[in-house]
């Protein structure tokens, strides 16, 4: 099964919004496999925001994203990365659809509550960057045979 890296940015985390953010995934039907709160430190978050590191943003970035807690996740489920990048909404909030998690609560390009793997590849490498392999968590739900 498909597996995705989310974490709820440093924002998301002060405005109070990581069991909302939590809920939105459940209640589409995703599992969650792995999660904690953590301060990234620079070099993590420079590594994290790799791809990144010629932009003009990306000391903003790091700094934004190492100035407090973020909410560190492993989501699973069937389509899970591209479903839940649409769940999230596009990267500008100003941009993203109501409904998503930054058209609901965004208003900063910076400031965007939260972080989305997005590809497989990607998706690898950030959860074995955040977590290792005895935090993850299988199991099957045992309930809900419906999605
Ligand atoms: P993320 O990686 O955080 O899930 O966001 P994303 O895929 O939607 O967007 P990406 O292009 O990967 O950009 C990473 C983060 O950099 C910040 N950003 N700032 N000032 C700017 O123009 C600008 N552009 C991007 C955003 O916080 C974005 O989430
Ligand atoms: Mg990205």
């Amino acid at each position: 099964m498909e597996r995705t890296y989310l974490m709820v940015k440093p924002d998301g985390v002060q405005r109070g919004l990581i069991g909302e953010i939590i809920s939105r995934f459940e209640a589409k039907g995703f599992t969650l496999v792995a999660g904690k709160l953590t301060q990234l430190s620079r070099d993590l978050a420079e590594t994290h925001y790799g791809e990144h590191k010629e932009r003009p943003f990306f000391g903003e970035l790091v700094d934004f994203i190492t100035s407090g807690p973020v909410f560190a996740m492993v989501w699973e489920g069937e389509n899970v990365i591209k479903s839940s990048r649409t769940l999230v909404g596009s990267t500008n909030p100003i941009e993203a659809s109501p409904g998503t998690i930054r058209g609901d609560y965004g208003v900063h390009v910076g400031m965007n509550l939260i972080h989305g793997s997005d590809s497989p590849e990607s998706a690898v490498r950030e959860i074995n960057l955040f977590f290792t392999e005895d935090e993850l968590v299988s199991y099957k739900k045992t309930i809900n045979q419906w999605i």
